[in-house]
């Protein structure tokens, strides 16, 4: 028996981006990303794993198409690499980079699934890094290049656009904590890169307009909601002071074309302010047609003098842990949501990404019984059930992931998959979790 049964018309879909799948890293003209050479430095990523070969999507799409097609979803996200298609970042682009995405997407038209496309999931062509990477403001120039090239080519066939995913992560990962390509350890660098990457969010918008396109155009955010550890001031300050630095940063700007006052104020003298020119806000909070949200866990803030510059902690939680350690907490995504939609002035939202990597095994039979995974995607997608019942624009699901992959600094140790993907083969096994998820697409939702 279906007991939540969902919009019509809600999307259903899995997700993916380029340099966790495709692999090919030299093939047919493509440039060095930053995690081509982030992941070949030693001690950067476990086992010294890299996206050289990944799940060699590029050569295994038409398979993968089949697999999507198999599984029901009726949209499928992922990335397109900047490098394939501008080895140098910018200047002249390498056409057979653009057919590759070409025929993918003409397959997933011809098979009913709705291409959602995101322009950067992280792999920053190196030759752009070389000259600054995103702490360069140039690069929102060659951002908006790459951008006009991509809708003029594929603009008819995608409906649905993302500019940017996860710009804290990108940001924060990336160019304070080190962990991420390009593996910088500077929070002033990382406010400025942050401040770069919303501009050319919005200069790849307002392109978009321009060129007149019919599909939609968004921003895809990490987001956690952040709860205190006590109802102590401190620790409720600093909650919201962690809600400021990673969620607030990123959507007041959009959607209320100013950054937080409160962090503003935080910052001014701990850190070097990232430089903002005048109209930049402006620019940044040019409409959009929806949010992305990908939601993984929650956190629990407490205040800690000790921490530069945040002065907070994340403390562990108590309950169910997924194989990275994150917390399971389902009704996370339902206060998210919730807050997002009062907040943020009903927007139309997307979840983007949800999921959970489980240390999965294939047993005698060859199969993949991923109860946890299975349960984990049950309990959120109640949760976003709950949130379009209270009245929530949640238009849309995507499973983090259609496959196994490259899970950045944790190698291919870590599985996201709905798909199970033996690496030494290249073989895919859907999953319980794949097969559960198909029926939840056949019922437009879940049963008892
Ligand atoms: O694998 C990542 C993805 O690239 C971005 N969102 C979170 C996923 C799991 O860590």
């Amino acid at each position: 028996m279906v007991q939540f049964t969902f919009p019509k018309n809600f999307l259903w879909g899995v997700a993916t981006a380029s340099y966790q799948i495709e692999g090919a890293y030299k093939e047919d003209g493509r440039g060095e990303s930053i995690w081509d050479r982030f992941s070949h430095i030693p001690g950067k990523v476990v086992n010294g794993d890299t996206g050289n070969v990944a799940c060699d999507h590029y050569h295994l799409y038409p398979q993968d198409v089949k697999l999507l097609k198999e599984i029901g979803v009726n949209t499928y996200r992922f990335s397109i690499s900047w490098p394939r298609i501008f080895p140098e970042g910018k200047g002249k682009p390498n056409e057979k980079g653009m057919t590759f995405y070409k025929e993918l997407i003409h397959l997933l038209v011809q098979n009913n699934i709705k291409p959602a496309v995101t322009l950067y999931h992280w792999d920053l062509p190196q030759k752009l890094q070389n000259i600054g990477g995103w702490a360069n403001r140039k690069i929102t120039a060659y951002f908006e290049q790459y951008a006009r090239y991509v809708f003029k080519e594929l603009g008819d066939l995608v409906p649905i656009w993302i500019t940017h995913n996860e710009p804290w992560v990108f940001s924060f990962l990336g160019n304070w904590k080190g962990v991420h390509a390009p593996g910088l350890t500077d929070f002033s660098t990382a406010l400025q890169v942050s401040h770069h990457l919303l501009l050319a969010h919005s200069k790849a918008v307002r392109a978009f307009r321009e060129m007149g396109l019919k599909g939609e155009i968004g921003i895809t955010m990490a987001m956690s909601p952040m709860y205190p550890a006590s109802q102590n001031k401190e620790d409720i300050e600093a909650a919201w002071r962690k809600d400021g630095f990673q969620n607030r940063w990123f959507i007041d700007p959009i959607f209320k074309g100013k950054y937080p006052s409160d962090m503003l104020d935080w910052y001014l003298d701990k850190v070097v302010m990232p430089e903002v020119k005048e109209s930049d806000l402006e620019i940044i909070s040019s409409p959009i047609d929806f949010l992305g949200v990908n939601y993984y866990f929650r956190e629990i803030i407490k205040e800690d003098k000790n921490e530069w510059p945040l002065n907070l902690k994340v403390v562990t939680a108590d309950g169910g842990k997924t194989a990275m350690g994150w917390e399971i907490y389902p009704e996370g995504l339902y206060d998210l949501l919730t807050r997002l939609h009062q907040e943020y002035n009903g927007i139309k939202i997307l979840i983007t990404e949800n999921g959970a990597a489980f240390n999965d095994i294939i047993n005698r039979e060859g199969k993949v019984e991923d109860d946890n995974r299975l349960d984990y995607l049950y309990q959120h997608i109640v949760q976003a059930y709950r949130a379009i019942q209270s009245g929530v624009n949640v238009s849309g699901y995507y499973v983090w992931s259609l496959l196994d992959n490259f899970e950045w600094a944790e190698g291919y140790n870590k599985r996201f998959g709905i798909t199970y993907v033996d690496y030494k083969t290249q073989r895919r096994i859907l999953k319980k979790s794949g097969y559960w998820y198909k029926k939840v697409i056949q019922n437009n939702g879940l049963e008892a």
